[in-house]
């Protein structure tokens, strides 16, 4: 029997939250999902911000039919899909030149990557002119570098993104894709030196370890075995089934190529990651109370591959030049403190490695035009994250989601409140969380957790990690959203280590442990090992490590200042684009298909604020159409308006809502736009010209059998 578009509608939901009869109900709305899900249809619209729910398997809608069926349509006449969003994005962008950025947001796992991915093969494949074939090459394949160096497995994700993204894609007048700019933001570089239990390191050493030929390997001193080194074998050990290391490495490669990076550059980039590896293999020891490499073979290695000088680089891993007043004075290190120095340099030689190769990428991207151009931005941070030992890299991370969670509150209200405001309609405010509070505790002049952590930095006398958490009890106890760990078992019902503190955030109470905070803020590599980088021969390690920076006077920013300042810098230049939304949801903890943990969902709908945004867009008009666009669908409904109306499309808008019979409820006329009220009306509407439509088809039809 034929299903009814009622008993379609029970079965897969509706595909705009603003259309559930029930739209203040969270169990409502969270069951629509579910349908949804269940029937594949992982995207869902609360008006044009796009949730989205990780599927877990691979669905057959990311091809080019579906880039086709999405290709200048109305936003609404098709299904929600992220082509959707980026079509409309485009168009905007194209046709009414205003400049667009996707903000994706969700937390780990939830499926931000992916959607980013699909957005840019969206953007490749819908201007197929043969000249923008190898920009949309290029930025296609510098995504899948990037993730290489910046991605990993966690716990939550087995490609999770280590560093934040936000990637400008440029179009000329055409509204072809010319050019892009990549920025990347605090790439998690302790991963390089140690991984949680289940974790790895970056992707990119175990695709070098399990495709290089046994040649390049010997070449390069090292073994296939992931256990040999010491930087892999903290966390997850060994190869992974499901992640294809050797089929990627080839892959690496041939974004390397597409990008035109020099086989020299290739070479020296590959060198660094064996020195990498192997200084990761360096230990010390003490000989006549003076500490040296324990193994001089394994430094031997290192200098070569890192084409510095060996003698100069065992005296800068075992001492530290201080700059006085007068002189310089040279100390020898203790046995900890060259550890220290060993891992700060494995730190940041693949740091400034990867921000080198995101300034070569750049430099490929770069377009060639010289007329204005527009851009896209695609912003694809790492989500939220709550584990089981939170450190201060956790800290940043959700600091950034933070941000990005108020400027989520602020567009979508501000614009919802503007559009109403230029179109001369009243409506009344609603009220939401605003999570400017926890934003202000970490970020507030002199008063905030970075304030007193770069304080704290700086102080002399014997600033550590447990003195830093005292003066954050002391200054911050008092705070509804941060609690010591002397007040756990009052606020929390729980004991805490002496060592963390937590912090409730817009997506959950967070327990941070503060050790390693200051030298992780601290971001110290001494003197002495930078020199020695400086006057490599290696071409990239020459360039990262200038000699400028060893005579600059100023302090450095601290890491998590630089990380606030350049996201701050993002965010101002995000508002002044035109804004979407892809809303990600994680459906289980598992990464499993087919599985919807309701309460997980729930959790993720509450803080994401999913609710409030749903209650807003409803609260003014759900659905709103530009006259032109409203009269050209609808028209055939009125003899006044059918087959055409000569008057002004606002006067045919009205004569034919009279002869709909709204109500002067159901709708509001405003400058350029009609808004109705009511999903219901609009419904009505629709299912009138649906059925307009098959009797005008109908009679057609009639008239050529006749014939
Ligand atoms: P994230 O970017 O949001 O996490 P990803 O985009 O990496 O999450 O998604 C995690 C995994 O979920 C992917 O590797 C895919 O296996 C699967 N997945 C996500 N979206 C889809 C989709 N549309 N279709 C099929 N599979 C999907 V993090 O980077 O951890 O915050 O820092
Ligand atoms: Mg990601």
């Amino acid at each position: 029997m034929m299903e009814t578009d009622l008993q379609h509608r029970d079965r897969v939901g509706v595909q705009d939250a603003v259309l559930l009869e029930n739209y203040t109900d969270e169990k409502e709305f969270i069951n629509n999902l579910k349908k949804r899900f269940k029937e594949n249809l992982i995207y869902t619209y609360i008006g044009h911000v796009l949730i989205s729910v990780n599927p877990y398997k691979e669905l057959n809608i990311y091809g080019i039919n579906n880039i086709k069926a999405y290709n200048g349509k109305h936003f609404f006449e098709v299904p929600p899909h992220i082509f959707a969003i980026t079509d409309t994005a485009y168009r905007s962008l194209k046709e009414e030149s205003m400049e667009q950025c996707i903000l994706i947001s969700g937390e780990s796992g939830a499926g931000k990557t992916e959607a980013s991915k699909k957005i840019l093969q969206y953007i490749a494949e819908v201007e197929t002119s043969g000249d923008v074939k190898t920009v949309k090459d290029k930025l296609m394949e510098s995504t899948f570098l990037l993730e290489a160096f910046g991605n990993a497995k966690t716990n939550r994700n087995d490609n999770s993104s280590r560093f934040g993204k936000y990637m400008d894609i440029m179009f000329n007048f055409e509204g072809k894709p010319v050019g892009g700019n990549v920025l990347s933001y605090l790439l998690e570089k302790s991963r390089v030196i140690s991984q949680a239990t289940g974790e790895r390191n970056f992707h990119i050493f175990y695709q070098l370890l399990s495709s290089a030929s046994d040649q390049d390997l010997e070449k390069l001193n090292l073994s296939r075995n992931f256990d040999t080194y010491y930087y892999l074998t903290d966390g997850e050990k060994g190869k992974l089934d499901f992640i294809n290391d050797r089929g990627d490495f080839n892959r690496v490669k041939n974004s390397l190529d597409t990008l035109e990076f020099p086989e020299s550059k290739q070479n020296e980039i590959v060198s660094i990651l064996a020195a990498i590896l192997n200084l990761g293999n360096i230990t010390f020891h003490t000989v006549d109370e003076k500490i040296s490499v324990r193994k001089p073979e394994v430094l031997e290695v290192v200098s070569k591959l890192l084409q510095c000088d060996k003698d100069n680089l065992h005296e800068a891993l075992t001492h530290r030049t201080v700059k006085t007043i007068r002189d310089m004075v040279k100390t020898p290190l203790a046995r900890d403190q060259a550890t220290y120095a060993r891992d700060a340099l494995a730190k940041a030689v693949y740091d400034r490695l990867f921000s080198w190769l995101v300034q070569f990428i750049n430099k490929s991207l770069k377009s060639q035009e010289f007329r204005k151009l527009m851009c896209m931005g695609i912003l694809d941070i790492y989500g939220f994250e709550i584990f089981q030992k939170n450190s201060f890299e956790q800290l940043c991370i959700n600091f950034c989601n933070e941000k990005l969670q108020q400027l989520f509150i602020e567009l979508t209200l501000k614009s919802e409140q503007q559009e109403y405001e230029n179109e001369g309609i009243d409506w009344q405010k609603i009220d939401y969380f605003d999570n400017k509070m926890i934003c202000d505790l970490i970020e507030e002049k002199h008063k905030g957790i970075i304030a007193f952590m770069d304080e704290e930095c700086l102080r002399p006398g014997d600033p550590n990690d447990i003195t830093l958490l005292a003066k954050l009890d002391k200054e911050l106890s008092s705070h509804e959203r941060y609690i010591s760990h002397k007040k756990a078992d009052i606020k929390l019902q729980k004991t805490m280590d002496r060592s963390e503190f937590c912090l409730i955030h817009y997506a959950g109470t967070v327990t941070y442990n503060i050790r390693g905070f200051l030298e992780k803020n601290n971001d110290l590599l001494y003197r002495d090992l930078r020199e020695v980088m400086s006057q490599s021969m290696n071409s990239i390690l020459c360039e990262v490590f200038p000699t400028s920076e060893q005579n600059s006077k100023k302090m450095p920013d601290t890491a998590i200042t630089k990380f606030r300042n350049s996201l701050n810098v993002l965010l101002l230049s995000l508002t002044k684009k035109q804004p979407s939304y892809v809303r990600c949801i994680k459906p289980n903890d598992n990464k499993q298909p087919g599985i919807f943990d309701e309460e997980l969902v729930r959790h993720q709908v509450q803080y994401l604020g999913l609710m409030e945004n749903l209650r807003v867009r409803r609260a003014g008009f759900a659905y709103r159409r530009l006259y032109e666009k409203f009269l050209h669908r609808y028209k055939c409904l009125s003899v006044k308006t059918w087959p055409n109306y000569h008057g002004s499309a606002k006067d045919g808008v009205q004569e034919l809502v009279c002869c709909l019979g709204y109500t002067s409820d159901d709708y509001k006329m405003g400058k350029t736009k009609i808004f109705i009220r009511y999903p219901k009306v609009l419904f009505e509407t629709e299912d009138a010209f649906q059925a307009k439509k098959h009797e005008i088809a109908a009679i057609i039809q009639s008239k050529w059998k006749g014939l």
